[in-house]
């Protein structure tokens, strides 16, 4: 069966527990025989509060006066050391909110044809197992239409199941039976948890004792069985000798909102939950039913084949294991697959934005606080959602940015007396926008005032794919306009008398200066630059679209012919900093440089054709390894290189197994056994970064045409990929043999113009009509499409 993950053994870790969710509720199960453990998540449980108004540094003034003058010294070390005063408290952290436990009558009998499997078609995830002659499965889901999870127990023979059910939490909390016989988990989020990486910090995990503020979150279960009878104690439900037995779960908080303060002693979640529960009902099969349309409407959008499924019944981790010795390119197409659930899973409609770890944690301190860290990882988690056509998943985070501006305006006032918004390297639900690092944070990471304007083109993308031009005028211009004004007012003369950025990091990447020692703040970095020149360009499109703020853009305008040109080096790199610093880790993770590349759009081969021979370079010289996001990147990358077998080598790279859990930097990427990549640890990003990267090798539209498989492998000679879609409104259906496009259909569903890039003679046809085509700049190929046309595109070369 295609689309499956499979397994023969229960999972042991919780890499290895099987992921379902609906935006809001996630669920880990693991799948044991004598106990189940199903590890619940709600998107909405953060540590803390909303951001308190006195963590903004209202007189920075003088300090980024002295960082700037610092800088243009060269006086580094003083400007790293200065810098630090610009920084505010870090930011929170995502809460595990329970655990599902369901404990099964101990037998000595045998195991046997135990199977444990994920349909990804179906987002379900199914245990079966036959003991002491009997047959046991168990289904279960996470709706998004009903808000529940589902757990469906059966046995072929009748009365047989038994079992105790109980709710247990990390968070400080309790579980009850409530008048209604249903089991009932309340627990309290910390007022604090530190990240991680700070280490064994005095109190990392501190709870308001007066509960007079944060979040709670509540976990509600109705129990039906069949057959058979159900006891209760005073925390937990015993199913006796029952035939079959549905469970709904229902959870929920009381997040009001990224500015509000949660209300206290509100039993708002407790009675929504009790709702909920209510209106699901406990008819597994229509409960079923709408989980599966509602999500296959979705997942059907995409399919790929990248050749048959040879090895289709195999165990996904013995798969794995075998990618790099054994063809199997349908594994490929699975974990392309697999981002896209994942997206679905973590991303829908009204929830918050999926987090480092999408939408699953187990732990009071995860890695990075499991937040937004809006340098790489946040945008990498989107990086899908437009192309492989769940542009309703991109709104979490689209939503969420209203908020990150919100708090932005204020930031971009204290720190940089900037008007518009700004945000830095990361944030959480509370949609913060200051440098954390609480003054002792590297500056490296921390004070890098980029992350907003670098957001905003996921609001002018999702303009390109769909053509909203609501969207685009209410909200996204807003957004984008906001940004824009930021960057204009922080832009400061160099000393050659360029406009540039001071502060300035290549994020998370240090320099050897001319003291011979490592700092991170200089000026005009070429990520700084790239962003930049992307958000003019975006700024400008969108402004002609609207047909407003001509004087914004005339602004705009005046500035970028002041801006700094980005530098290629002695070696014929791009140039990572201002000035040809020595790189001490040329293998750096971050390869923050090709931005103007990836995701940017300002370095390709027809246009930019010097920029594009330098950032290969640049990239030969990363190497081909790197944490699990940073191998994703490097597969677009090289997509966007035009080199498909550059892009696979990476992709195998990505593609074996993660022996460690821990946190490391420098080796140990890949995937664990549920197929989560590993940084190490589980981070999110490299699954959607995978599943950017294979579509930005079948497909491309960046650079103002549609670039038809511009960087197919020569290990997928044949496949097809359909329902892909390009910016402009264009849905794709490709096909290839032998490593050459046999059939393109597409179709145009906002009668834009079409621009493809391929060899003459192209016939487009529009039913059975031929198309008149034009020959433009460089060789592309223009035709005027009709709203809803089915066109067929034949001769591509
Ligand atoms: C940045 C990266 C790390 C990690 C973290 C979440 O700090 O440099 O590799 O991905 O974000």
């Amino acid at each position: 069966m295609t689309n499956v993950l499979r397994y023969r053994t229960p999972a042991k870790q919780w890499v290895e527990a099987l992921p379902l969710g609906n935006g809001s509720i996630g669920a880990m199960l693991y799948g044991g025989v004598n106990q189940e453990i199903i590890k619940l998540n709600e998107a909405s449980l953060w540590s803390g509060k909303p951001v308190a108004a006195d963590v903004l540094h209202e007189d920075s003034a003088e300090v980024l006066a002295a960082v700037r003058k610092a800088v243009f010294e060269g006086n580094y070390e003083e400007a790293d050391k200065l810098a630090a005063g610009l920084q505010g408290p870090y930011g929170e952290a995502y809460m595990p909110l329970g655990s599902l436990l369901l404990d099964f009558s101990e037998s000595d009998e045998p195991v046997e044809d135990y199977e444990r499997f994920l349909d990804i078609e179906n987002a379900t995830a199914t245990v079966s197992y036959r003991q002491d002659g009997a047959l046991f499965t168990r289904e279960v889901f996470v709706s998004a239409p009903d808000q529940v999870m589902v757990v469906r127990l059966t046995c072929d023979q009748p009365g047989r199941l038994s079992f105790d059910v109980r709710l247990d939490s990390l968070l400080r909390s309790r579980s009850f039976l409530d008048d209604n016989r249903q089991l009932v988990l309340t627990g309290s989020a910390p007022a604090v948890s530190l990240p991680n990486y700070l280490g064994d910090v005095k109190d990392p995990i501190v709870y308001d004792e007066e509960e007079e503020s944060g979040l709670h979150g509540v976990v509600r279960l109705s129990v039906h069985a069949e057959g058979g009878e159900i006891s209760s104690g005073t925390a937990s439900l015993h199913i006796r000798n029952a035939s079959s037995a549905t469970l709904v779960l229902a959870a929920s908080t009381n997040y009001a909102g990224f500015d509000q303060t949660p209300p206290i002693g509100n039993n708002q979640p407790l009675t929504e939950t009790l709702e909920t529960v209510r209106a699901a009902g406990s008819s597994y099969e229509h409960l079923r039913e709408r989980h599966i349309s509602d999500y296959a409407e979705l997942f059907d959008r995409v399919r790929l084949d990248l050749g048959p499924d040879s090895n289709g019944d195999r165990a996904t981790d013995e798969r794995l294991a075998d990618f790099a010795t054994t063809p199997d390119p349908a594994f490929a197409a699975l974990l392309f697959q697999y981002g896209r659930y994942l997206l679905i899973a973590s991303s829908r409609v009204g929830s918050p934005p999926a987090n480092l770890q999408g939408l699953w944690s187990d732990s009071l301190r995860p890695p990075w606080s499991s937040n937004y860290t809006i340098n790489i990882n946040t945008q990498m988690n989107y990086w899908l959602a437009e192309s492989c056509a769940l542009p309703e998943c991109h709104t979490p985070l689209l939503d969420w940015l209203g908020d990150v501006a919100e708090n932005g305006k204020k930031v971009a006032k204290a720190y940089y007396n900037a008007e518009g918004w700004c945000a830095h390297h990361n944030s959480d639900l509370w949609a913060f926008a200051h440098p954390v690092g609480g003054g002792t944070g590297w500056p490296g990471w921390a004070n890098w005032p980029m992350g907003g304007a670098w957001l905003c083109r996921h609001l002018w993308e999702h303009y390109e794919y769909g053509g909203d031009i609501e969207f685009l005028r209410d909200y996204g211009w807003p957004l984008i306009r906001g940004a824009a004004k930021f960057i204009l007012d922080f832009l400061v003369r160099d000393p050659d008398g360029y406009l540039g950025t001071n502060p300035s990091t290549s994020p998370e990447h240090a320099f050897i200066g001319p003291d011979g020692k490592s700092h991170a703040i200089s000026y005009s970095t070429t990520m700084d630059l790239s962003i930049i020149r992307d958000l003019f360009d975006s700024c400008k499109k969108a402004s002609s679209v609207l047909q407003i703020d001509g004087d914004l853009v005339d602004r705009i305008e005046a500035a970028e012919a002041e801006l700094r040109p980005i530098a290629i080096n002695k070696d014929g790199l791009l140039q990572e900093w201002v000035i040809d610093f020595v790189d001490p880790e040329p293998e750096h993770r971050h390869t923050s440089h090709l931005y103007g590349l990836h995701p940017g759009k300002i370095i390709t081969d027809l246009k930019a054709p010097e920029y594009f021979a330098a950032a290969r370079k640049s990239l030969e010289h990363r190497g081909d390894w790197g944490t699990g996001w940073a191998l994703a990147w490097k597969i677009n990358f090289w997509a966007r290189l035009r080199d498909g077998n550059h892009a696979y080598r990476i992709a195998s790279n990505l593609l074996r197994p993660a022996l460690r859990t821990g946190v490391e930097y420098s080796e140990g990427a890949g995937l664990y056994p549920n197929l989560f990549d590993a940084h190490p640890p589980f981070q999110i990003d490299g699954n959607f970064g995978f599943t950017a990267g294979v579509t930005e090798m079948l497909l491309q539209s960046h650079a103002g045409y549609i670039d038809l498989l511009p960087a197919l492998p020569d290990n997928w000679p044949e496949g097809s990929i359909s329902g892909v879609r390009a910016r402009g409104g264009f849905t794709l259906d490709i096909f290839w043999k032998a490593g050459k496009i046999e059939r393109v259909e597409m179709e145009s569903l906002l009668g834009s113009r079409c621009r493809v890039r391929c060899s003459e003679g192209v016939l487009v046809r529009l039913g059975d009509k031929d198309v008149a085509v034009e020959v433009g700049e460089f060789g592309i190929l223009e035709f005027g499409t009709v709203v809803g046309g089915r066109y067929s595109i034949g001769g591509v070369g």
